[in-house]
């Protein structure tokens, strides 16, 4: 094996461990959302060439309400759809949309853009305690 072939082994080698990284890494992460006085799960999302946060973690079975704050006029994100949750709703811009729905099991339930360009997921688990758990699971307790 020639130092070319080394090389391009060790670089093939570090973008599959970036590319695992990069679509699983993320899974662990995501935002909490806080339930209130009633229990309704709130979280704040930023639309603004994306989702931010991107992935927001709930307890299946309770009430979730997602505030869209759509900080921009460009039309990419100008409606938000749930498709497992049969939601399809306009977001004006510099305005919140406000998005209420029960999550009825656990699992992902995926948003997009109207044209699939911007994704976003909630991710609803069984009871509160796990949702925390998981959180943290993130990058930075590693080891
Ligand atoms: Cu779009």
């Amino acid at each position: 094996m020639s130092l070319t072939d080394l090389a391009v082994v060790l670089v093939g080698a570090a973008l599959i461990a970036w590319e695992l990284w990069f679509f699983l890494g993320p899974r662990r992460g995501g935002e909490a959302a806080h339930p209130n006085r009633s229990g309704v799960q709130e979280v704040r999302i930023v639309v603004k060439g994306g989702y931010n946060p991107d992935t927001i973690l709930v307890e299946a079975g309770r009430p979730v309400r997602l505030h869209f704050y759509r900080d921009e006029t460009a039309e990419c994100s100008e409606r938000v759809v749930f498709e497992s949750l049969n939601i399809d709703e306009a977001l004006p811009a510099f305005e919140t949309k406000t998005i209420e729905f029960i999550p009825p099991t656990p699992g992902d339930y995926p948003f997009r853009c109207g044209m699939s360009m911007l994704r976003g997921r909630v991710v609803a688990q069984q009871g509160r305690d796990s949702a925390r758990a998981n959180l943290g699971k993130g990058h930075h307790k590693h080891g």
